[in-house]
């Protein structure tokens, strides 16, 4: 795909790294595509392990000054595959095994909090600058609209939002309506709360469950470098040379490039609405037209192989660095 202008991408990812590992990829793309500076990672489940794990990726990738924000009250848990009985963990074991970086193992007191870090990283920010990237629960979202000023600005979160933010890019929900665990499998009622009270100035862009799951991707990283972190984390979620959906690497992408050649809007206009618990739909409304949700404009078999030429190129400049 290819960037729709020169510009720089300022990225924040705010990703509940811990139960699937299409965040693993995602925050490879973060550290790795062109044309993107990746400013901050927020974790939005309270894993101290999913924050380590995040250090341990971007400090591989040549990230390792990123400022980290994990959930709190944080503990020790960590993930078992009460779906289906066959994913595994990975985190823990991303996390010990590449530890280092802005977190180092166990160095908790190193993590922000997620709203303080949001509030510092758009205060500092250049006006209509940030793109927001969120590949799971809104929760630390829902905070920071919820923010008051602080020692980082006099803005209220709303206010800090309209002027800082250039775009929120969503993984969540189902197009034109559905039930997605993004949505209600932490708080719906703070998904409803962020999602249905966006500030109507700042767009927003959604990428739904079914289009994630048209693009199966990862298995070719065996084909990479023999000690990067994401082609281990794929071996111990799905097994070694095996597929899975790309809901976050493609929400990254599209954050970081734009519609390319890959994605086209399925709206004309229209906002996303959020029940209470956390089903979506859209409604059409001339007026509103900040609000997209992607639809694939290529068939799948080529975006799928091109994101993962986008991760084997990321993880082999890393490789050879
Ligand atoms: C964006 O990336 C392309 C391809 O790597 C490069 O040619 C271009 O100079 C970059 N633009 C900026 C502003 O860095
Ligand atoms: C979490 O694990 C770390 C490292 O093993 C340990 O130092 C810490 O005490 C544990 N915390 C809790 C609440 O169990
Ligand atoms: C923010 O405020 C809304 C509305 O009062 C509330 O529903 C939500 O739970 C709050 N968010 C957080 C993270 O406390
Ligand atoms: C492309 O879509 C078809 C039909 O939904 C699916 O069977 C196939 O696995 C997809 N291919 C990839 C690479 O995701
Ligand atoms: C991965 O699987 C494909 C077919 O599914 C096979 O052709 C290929 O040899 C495998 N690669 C490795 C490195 O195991
Ligand atoms: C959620 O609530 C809405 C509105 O009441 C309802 O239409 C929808 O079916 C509910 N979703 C689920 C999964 O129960
Ligand atoms: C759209 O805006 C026009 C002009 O402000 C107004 O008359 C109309 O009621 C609005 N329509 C909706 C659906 O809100
Ligand atoms: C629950 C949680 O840890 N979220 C963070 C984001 O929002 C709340 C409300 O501001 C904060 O208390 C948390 O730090």
């Amino acid at each position: 795909m290819s960037a729709e202008s020169d510009r720089v991408t300022s990225l924040v990812v705010d990703t509940d790294l811990f139960s699937d590992v299409d965040d693993a990829s995602a925050l490879l793309l973060a550290c790795t595509l062109s044309n993107t500076s990746l400013v901050a990672v927020n974790i939005n489940v309270n894993s101290a392990y999913s924050a380590l794990a995040a250090s341990s990726i971007l400090n591989y990738y040549g990230h390792s000054n990123v400022p980290i924000g994990l959930r709190r009250p944080y503990v020790n848990s960590s993930f078992f595959d009460t779906w289906a009985y066959e994913l595994g963990e990975y985190a823990s074991k991303v996390a010990y095994h590449w530890s280092g970086g802005y977190v180092p193992w166990f160095e908790m007191e190193k993590t922000w909090d997620p709203v303080e870090l949001y509030r510092q990283t758009l205060s500092t920010a250049g006006d209509n600058s940030m793109t927001i990237a969120s590949t799971g629960f809104l929760e630390n979202l829902s905070g920071l609209l919820n923010s008051t000023a602080d020692k980082f600005s006099e803005l209220s979160g709303y206010q800090i939002v309209e002027k800082k933010v250039r775009e929120l890019v969503v993984m969540g929900g189902a197009y034109p309506s559905g039930h997605e665990f993004n949505f209600f499998g932490d708080n719906p009622l703070s998904t409803a709360h962020v999602l249905n009270t966006w500030p109507k100035s700042v767009p927003v862009t959604y990428l739904g469950l079914e289009v994630g799951k048209k693009v199966s991707t990862g298995a070719r990283l065996v084909e990479g470098p023999a000690h990067d972190p994401v082609k281990a984390a794929y071996g111990w979620y799905v097994g070694y040379n095996t597929t899975r959906f790309s809901w976050d690497p493609l929400t990254v992408a599209y954050a970081s490039q734009g519609l390319g050649t890959w994605f086209e809007y399925g709206n004309m206009d229209g906002y996303n609405f959020v029940w209470p618990n956390g089903s979506n739909i859209w409604i059409e409304d001339k007026n509103i037209t900040n609000q997209h949700y992607l639809k694939l404009k290529m068939d799948n078999v080529t975006v799928a192989k091109e994101l993962d030429d986008l991760f084997l190129r990321g993880a082999w400049v890393w490789a050879n660095a």
